[in-house]
């Protein structure tokens, strides 16, 4: 474990409940890459993965950067619980197999709409054939950058290098689609990276649920999530939840209701969009599916 302190500005690359480890930014401009462990301070509180700090002598935490957003999930019984800060993009990762859950695609939309971080949604293993069906032929109008790449048998990455070359992206999606075949052909020097991490930690990248952010080559980062989780929504108000569902904007101004959920309230501009095929009968779907997953969350 190195002790030497870090530059005043810290990028945080992993964080537990008291403590965490951070590395120097830019990264590839200084010689001392190696993760320092940082230390919390009640009054501060606990840093996220993508926090950017400012270190005392000690390495404590003496200021939490403010953050652009927060990406986060909900446990089982709908409480929020934030996994990382400052993401320019939610990387949702999909492929022909396993078949995607598609309620878990909107899910993941909503969330990254929520707090304003972009979407981009990755179709993995393009060597297999391209099914026709949902949400495969949905995707084109979903209003969000689809990049089609492979890992497999040649690696072909070529298409999300533009999109890689500067911030904090968070790989997202279910177990088997390829996030971590997709990390190792990003990412030359994983190994290294991992090593180094777990040489400081004394943690392997398999025994640590944290999520865990990996410098780039161009600059940037990447944030894994390893271990297996479903993710969730968290409880909130509807109308946070139609942040998620941006093409029902111009709409749900003109409702005749202001806290309408456009699902059976008389004069709901949504519905009458949804009538006349401006609104996708499939985003009004999932709209409908969502709040049912609330009413859930709720109980
Ligand atoms: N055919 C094919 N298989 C792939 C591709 N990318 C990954 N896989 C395979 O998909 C499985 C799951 O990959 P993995 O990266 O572990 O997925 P993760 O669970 O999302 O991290 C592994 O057996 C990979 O070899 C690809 O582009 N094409
Ligand atoms: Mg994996
Ligand atoms: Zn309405």
């Amino acid at each position: 474990m190195t002790s030497a302190p870090l530059p005043a500005s810290a990028r945080v690359v992993q964080s537990f409940g008291d403590h965490g480890w951070a590395v120097a930014e830019p990264v590839k401009e200084c010689d001392e890459s190696q993760p320092v462990r940082i230390q919390y301070q009640r009054k501060l509180g606990r840093c996220l993965a993508g926090d950017r700090v400012e270190l005392g002598s000690q390495n404590e935490v003496k200021r939490i950067l403010q953050r652009r957003n927060r990406f986060g999930r909900g446990t089982k019984s709908g409480q929020y619980q934030a996994i990382a800060a400052n993401l320019d993009s939610l990387i949702i990762v999909i492929a022909p197999r396993p078949a995607p859950s598609i309620s878990l695609l909107h899910r993941y939309l909503t969330a990254a709409r929520i707090e304003r971080i972009e979407p981009v949604i990755v179709v993995n293993k393009m060597d297999l054939e391209w099914p026709d069906q949902a949400p495969f032929n949905q995707l084109d109008q979903l209003g969000v950058p689809v990049h089609r790449v492979q890992c497999e048998p040649v690696p072909d990455m070529d298409v999300l290098q533009p999109v890689l070359n500067h911030g904090v992206h968070l790989l997202a999606g279910q177990s088997g689609v390829g996030k971590s075949s997709i990390s190792n052909a990003l990412l030359p020097d994983l190994d290294l990276q991992t090593q180094a991490l777990s040489d400081a930690t004394g943690k392997g990248r398999h025994t640590t649920s944290a999520a865990t952010l990996y410098s780039l080559s161009k600059g940037g980062w990447l944030v894994d999530t390893p271990g297996v989780w479903e993710y969730g929504l968290w409880t909130m108000p509807a109308k946070t939840l139609e942040r998620g569902f941006p093409e029902f904007e111009p709409y749900s101004t003109q409702c005749r209701f202001r806290d309408c959920s456009h699902q059976h309230e008389p004069g709901c501009a949504v519905l009458d969009a949804v009538e006349r095929g401006e609104i996708k009968p499939f985003r009004y779907q999932a709209w409908l599916g969502l709040l049912a997953e609330q009413a859930r969350l709720g109980r």
